[in-house]
C-alpha cells in the first residue's frame, strides 16, 4: 500500500509551499493528511487538485501514519514529533528542536542521504534555511577538495521569519515608496515607526546585520546554526566555520558569499565542471555577459544557484562564490519532501 503521509503546520509560510511541491512532484503518497493548530482545524486546502480539510494536531492525528513532515515551530515540534514518532511514523522534522540530537540525523539528499537510514528516535531534521541555501554546492566541491574553512555572509529574505516578515515589508515598503527617503539619518525608521518586528530595525531601504537571537559573545543564533549544521552535514565536527547573517529587502530567497578554503590547490575551470554536474546546483556565470543569479530570478525555483566563481587572489586553496536558493523551497519546503520520499522508498521497498 501507498504510504500515509502527515503534514504538520500545512497552514504555515513553509506548509503552503510544501502543498504545492506535493502536488508537482511524483504522486507516490497514499492519503495526505492535513494538520494544524486547533484555530485551522477545518479548513480546507488544495493538495494534488483536490481540496482537503485540515485537522487539529492532536494524538488522533498521527493514526495511521507513516510518515510525519513538521514544519511548525521549535516548541511545536519538541513535544508533538517524539509523539507521532510513538505512533510508528517517521518524522521529518524542519524544526531547530532536534538537529543537534546526536541521535538524530540532519539529512540533506544531494549531500548526505545515507544518514537519513539511521534515526534511532524515529526522527529525521532537515536544517536551517540559511545552511540549505549553501550546502549543495558546498557539499559537492568537498566531495572532491576537501573542505578546511568557510566564511559565509548572508543576505537573507524576510519570509526566513515567516507571514510576520513578509506582512512588515510590505507594510514598510508602502510607506517608502515614491518618497525621497534614505538620504538622512533615521529619516526611514520615523518613517515606518517603531513597529519593525519580527526585525529589530527597519528592513525597507535597508539591510539589518542580525537574524536569529543573541547567543554568547555577540553571535547570533542564525549565525551558530549555519557552523554548527555545516559541520554535521558534512561530517566535519572541526569544521572552522564563521558566518555574519544579515535580513535584506527581499521578500523570498537567501543569497549568501561564500569563502571556502580546502585542502590544497583548486582551480576554477574543475570548479565549474563540478558545479555544473553536481545534482541540485545550477551553476550561471558569465560575468561578461552580467549573468549571476539574484533572488528575483532563483525565488520559485528548485536548485542552488551559483555564480561569481573566483580563485581568492592571495590563496590558490580558495574560491569564493556567490549563491542564491529559494528559502522556502529548497531552504524549507522541498528538502523536507525530499527526505520523506527517500524514507517512502525505504518504508516500500521501491
Ligand atoms: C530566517 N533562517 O531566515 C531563518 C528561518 N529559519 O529567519
Amino acid at each position: 500500500a501507498r504510504p500515509t503521509l502527515a503534514v504538520v503546520g500545512a497552514t504555515g509560510a513553509v506548509g503552503t509551499v510544501m502543498l504545492q511541491i506535493l502536488s508537482q512532484h511524483a504522486d507516490i503518497w497514499g492519503e495526505i493528511r492535513l494538520v494544524a493548530s486547533p484555530r485551522s482545524a477545518g479548513r480546507k486546502l488544495t493538495v494534488r487538485g483536490e481540496e482537503v480539510e485540515v485537522v487539529a494536531l492532536d494524538e488522533a492525528a498521527f493514526e495511521g501514519v507513516d510518515v510525519a513532515m513538521f514544519d511548525v515551530p521549535d516548541e511545536v515540534a519538541a513535544e508533538w514529533a517524539p509523539r507521532a514518532a510513538a505512533h510508528g511514523a517517521v518524522v521529518v522534522d524542519n524544526s531547530a528542536a532536534f538537529r543537534m540530537d546526536p541521535q538524530v540525523p540532519l539529512v540533506v539528499p544531494e549531500v548526505n542521504p545515507h544518514a537519513a537510514r539511521i534515526r534511532p528516535r524515529g526522527i529525521v531534521a532537515g536544517p536551517n534555511c540559511t545552511t540549505l541555501s549553501m550546502i549543495v554546492a558546498v557539499g559537492a566541491l568537498h566531495a572532491e577538495f576537501g573542505l578546511r574553512e568557510l566564511v559565509v555572509s548572508s543576505y537573507q529574505a524576510v519570509s526566513g521569519a515567516g507571514r510576520a516578515g513578509v506582512e512588515t515589508l510590505r507594510r514598510q515598503l508602502s510607506l517608502v515608496a515614491g518618497t525621497e527617503l534614505g538620504t538622512s539619518p533615521g529619516d526611514v525608521r520615523r518613517a515606518v515607526g517603531d513597529r519593525t518586528g519580527p526585525f529589530p530595525e527597519p528592513v525597507a531601504l535597508n539591510v539589518v546585520p542580525w537574524a536569529g537571537s543573541l547567543r554568547d559573545e555577540g553571535w547570533s543564533s542564525e549565525e551558530m546554526k549555519v557552523r554548527d549544521e555545516s559541520r554535521k552535514i558534512l561530517g566535519l565536527p572541526r569544521l572552522k566555520v564563521t558566518a555574519t547573517c544579515v535580513r535584506v529587502p527581499v521578500v523570498t530567497t537567501h543569497s549568501l558569499t561564500v569563502h571556502a578554503r580546502f585542502e590544497g590547490e583548486v582551480t576554477v575551470d574543475r570548479t565549474r565542471e563540478i558545479l555544473a554536474t553536481a545534482p541540485g546546483v545550477v551553476l550561471f556565470d558569465d560575468p561578461e555577459a552580467g549573468e549571476f543569479p539574484t533572488p528575483a530570478d532563483a525565488v520559485g525555483t528548485d536548485p542552488t544557484w551559483v555564480g561569481r566563481v573566483r580563485r581568492a587572489l592571495d590563496d590558490p586553496t580558495a574560491l569564493d562564490l556567490f549563491v542564491c536558493g529559494d528559502n522556502l523551497r529548497k531552504g524549507a519546503a522541498l528538502n523536507t519532501a525530499q527526505i520523506a520520499e527517500l524514507v517512502a522508498a525505504e518504508l516500500t521497498g521501491a
